[in-house]
């Protein structure tokens, strides 16, 4: 059977956005993709001190099991160079199942809905950009838990792409206006 499921992406080791668009890439393998959200820069939460994460999150469709699932996501991490020194430690990609359907999972080692998602931002955010309407199984809408999340330091960032098609709107706009202007005070003149 397909079920919608949400995969959260994170990354604070090395080229962090060649690590999630690979990892994207590869997760678009396992079912349909749906969507993928932008990337968001955010402050990271626990664990020891380390530099700042890469978020993102993907819906795809799937008809692989939970437990499958999680065994693509691990080999995934692997071929990422993942090293697991300590927990909540820098990382090259950690790919965390967020929901699985309307299924919860409390077996060892892999526990669905994932167990922190509502007390994060940095999955949060993103989790609600692929999929707004997102419940948890017991029906609480996910949308429900950002107000207590807004101080966690989250910043999405613009494609490089739009950012260049953004500043190339303002330079036309500017020099347009600036064309007007000479215009109107040759024709007063
Ligand atoms: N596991 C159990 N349930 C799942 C699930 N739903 N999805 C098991 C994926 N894995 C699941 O994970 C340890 C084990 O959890 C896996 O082998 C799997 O069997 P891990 O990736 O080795 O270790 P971890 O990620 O350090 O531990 P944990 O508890 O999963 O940490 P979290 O909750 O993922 O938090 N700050 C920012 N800003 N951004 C981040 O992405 N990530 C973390 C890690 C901490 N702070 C962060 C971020
Ligand atoms: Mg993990």
């Amino acid at each position: 059977m397909t079920v919608r499921v949400v995969i959260g992406l994170g990354s604070n080791l090395g080229d962090r956005e060649s690590h999630l668009t690979a990892a994207i890439r590869d997760l678009g393998r396992l079912g349909e993709l749906v969507a993928a959200s932008a990337f968001y820069e955010t402050a990271p939460v626990g664990g020891p001190e380390q530099g700042p994460y890469l978020n993102a999150a993907v819906a795809l469709d799937s008809n692989l099991s939970a437990r499958a699932l999680l065994d693509e996501c691990l080999r995934i991490e692997s071929t990422h160079g993942r090293e697991r020194r300590q927990r909540w430690g820098p990382r090259t990609l950690d790919l965390d199942i967020l929901l699985d359907g309307n299924e919860t999972i409390e077996e060892d080692g892999l526990k669905v809905p994932h167990p922190r998602l509502h007390e994060r931002r940095f999955v949060l955010e993103p989790l609600l950009a692929v999929w707004p309407q997102a419940t948890l199984p017991d029906g609480t809408p996910v949308a429900t838990f950002l107000p207590a999340v807004a101080d966690q330091e989250v910043r999405e960032l613009v494609p490089a792409g739009q950012r260049a098609l953004t500043l190339a709107a303002i330079a036309f706009t500017a020099a347009a206006a600036l064309g007007l202007w000479w215009l109107v005070d040759w024709l007063v003149g």
